[in-house]
């Protein structure tokens, strides 16, 4: 079990929560991390505020800036109601990229890493009530290979830092998501697992409750008009709900469960959260949402925009899922690390289907994997001495993952890694652990499933059966064999597809990845080559590959939009395969793949049989 809550920030009758996003005092600070106890933790120098949440790399001039590797701060003064007294006070941070140390009234409360999961630091009995308090957080940058994501730091002769990552994705960081200030009653609702099962027009919720103390719980399921759907008392149990109404594809159908623990007639904490009853089940080559096959249509996307780099921002949440739906996309995965909790209530609102990514990605010692792996290199990843300490941070992430997002109807599985190094037989005992932790704490026992690499090949990768969906990323026609070879792309795409049907695994395959690098503003008659045209003849030839195999289930191509990455000659400012431009406008081949997948019905290659 953590050491706090990972249940979403709600004023509740009991509960409060103040949003304390806005302008805080930031300072960089040095790259050694030699400042902290040092006299920062009573308050930072100088006189200069930026947004949070934010990246706080783009808003600057300097490159020094953008680039730098090492310690940032940040520093807030807080109002603590006096009212609050007697209950639990924590300061809650959504995320803090990638490591984080909090110290309130100068001191130090806790410390944090993993860049993109939420973490509530206690501070109960440090502020002062009814008074003004300083929160300072340092956040670290620095990319390791002993902690997700991966990367190196490295030291450049003039002495400055530098983040190397082993990915592909800016090295966004600082505090990027929503922070809160929270009082909560002393016995409280800590975490609840739900469970569903559908029988016939009823459905049965099986839910336990975990809280901080003995007193009785009570839960009241609420429909959307506000009526009592169903209702249950202890700490474990079932619900049976009469005539369930159905969380569905893009028809989305939310209850609004509320948990009470109760001293006779006081209540002690009451929360609240929405709730979407639907089941998910691999059987065969087919992925069922409530007994029903459905075919996947949509992207592998980033948290990334102009100026607040991968900051949470409500109004590009909003614009994504207005194109998401305009193109006919029914689900995403959320690459390369878990997004801001708001777009997971989101996509349960809007019906769509989310792979949810823990940040295991760059383990695979290359800073172009996605150009290295198709030459067949191989790096020994998983034999360094260091990958017991990476395997303990990724477990953790996992951990934090599942307690955050369980709950969600529109978390459909688990991607547990990103393009791992599987060639090499030491990586079998870490996926193992890896794997097995996920089912064990997951009650609905969702699919599980990593993005292989292209060559995690038959024959070559050692790690697919651990997957209930094999994901694929692959991209003939561009990285191998592109422009007026893309026949031969083709061939030796469906040799490799024919390779795997060989296999006769029964399970359902999805590509998470394809796609070709496009500049928004380049048209080209004939086409090359980064020409809109040639996106629109890469994607016909793939989109015929993905019809002519029954067992490929979905289709999530890369990526939603252009998005920022580390500056080189093989990114032309970022990466270009957006289906939008990073302002969310179409390319062409927006047109193509709506026209498509507006087309597809839902339960798209239901009929076949096996492999
Ligand atoms: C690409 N390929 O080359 C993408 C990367 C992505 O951005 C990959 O998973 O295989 C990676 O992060 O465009």
């Amino acid at each position: 079990m953590l050491e706090y809550s990972m249940l979403y920030p709600k004023t509740t009758k009991l509960r409060r929560s103040v949003s304390i996003d806005g302008m805080w005092k930031f300072h960089i600070g040095s790259q050694n991390g030699d400042q902290g106890e040092a006299g920062f933790k009573n308050g930072i120098p100088g006189n200069d505020f930026i947004p949070v949440p934010a990246s706080f790399q783009d808003f600057y001039t300097e490159k020094e800036i953008r680039e730098f590797a090492g310690d940032v701060w940040y520093e807030k003064d807080v109002f603590v109601p006096g009212e609050w007294e007697g209950n639990k006070v924590f300061v809650r941070f959504g995320a803090a990229t990638h490591r984080a140390v909090v110290y309130v009234n100068g001191k130090k409360i806790m410390e944090h890493e993993g860049g993109f999961l939420p973490f509530a630091a206690d501070v109960t009995d440090t502020v002062h009530y009814n008074e003004f308090n300083k929160i300072v957080v340092r956040v670290n940058n620095e990319l390791t290979v002993t902690n997700i994501p991966c990367g190196e730091t490295i030291l450049l002769p003039n002495g400055k830092k530098m983040n190397k990552p082993y990915f592909d994705f800016f090295n966004y960081s600082g505090l990027q998501r929503s922070v809160f200030l929270m009082a909560i009653p002393k016995e409280s609702v800590f975490d609840f697992d739900l469970d569903y099962e559908i029988s016939g027009k009823d459905a049965l919720i099986h839910y336990h409750v975990q809280t901080t103390g003995e007193h009785p719980v009570e839960l009241s399921l609420l429909d959307a008009s506000g009526k009592v759907a169903a209702r249950a008392e202890g700490f474990k149990g079932v619900m049976k709900v009469k005539d369930a109404r159905l969380w569905q594809v893009r028809n989305a159908y939310l209850y609004r469960l509320v948990i009470r623990i109760r001293d006779g007639e006081q209540i002690l904490d009451e929360y609240e959260q929405e709730i979407g009853i639907r089941t998910v089940k691999i059987e065969g080559t087919s992925i069922l949402l409530n007994g029903k096959p459905v075919y996947l249509k949509g992207f592998g996307k980033h948290e990334d925009c102009d100026i607040v780099g991968r900051g949470f921002h409500s109004g590009v949440m909003k614009r994504d899922f207005e194109l998401m739906k305009w193109i006919g996309a029914n689900s995403f995965r959320t690459a390369h690390y878990p997004y801001s909790e708001e777009i997971y209530q989101m996509a349960d609102r809007e019906g769509f289907l989310v792979i949810d990514e823990v940040a295991a990605v760059g383990l695979f010692e290359s800073l172009m994997n996605f150009m290295e792996a198709s030459t067949g290199k191989r790096t020994a990843f998983f034999e360094k001495e260091t990958t017991p300490v990476l395997l303990k941070a990724h477990k953790r992430a996992v951990e934090e993952l599942i307690a955050r997002d369980k709950n969600h109807p529109c978390v459909i599985a688990w991607s547990l890694l990103n393009e791992p190094e599987t060639s090499n037989e030491a990586a079998v005992p870490y996926f193992e652990e890896v794997f097995r932790l996920a089912h064990e704490l997951d009650v609905q026992k969702r699919p599980r499933t990593f993005a292989l690499i292209m060559n995690s090949v038959p024959g070559v990768c050692k790690c697919y059966q651990f997957s209930d969906i094999i994901s694929l990323n692959r991209y003939y026609g561009w990285y191998v064999k592109g422009g007026y070879e893309i026949s031969e792309a083709e061939a030796l795409f469906r040799k490799e597809m024919d390779a795997w049907k060989a296999l006769k695994l029964n399970k359902p395959f999805l590509f998470t990845e394809y796609g070709a690098d496009t500049m928004g503003s380049d048209h080209k008659l004939p086409s090359v080559m980064w020409s809109q045209e040639y996106q629109d003849e890469y994607l016909k030839m793939t989109n015929d590959v993905f019809d002519s195999y029954d067992f490929i289930k979905g289709e999530q191509i890369w990526n939603f939009a252009d998005f920022q990455t580390t500056e080189g000659i093989l990114r032309v400012n970022g990466n270009k395969k957006g289906v939008f431009t990073r302002q969310r406008q179409p390319k062409d081949a927006a047109y193509l793949l709506r026209k498509r997948w507006m087309e597809l019905p839902l339960a798209y290659k239901a009929q076949e049989k096996g492999l």
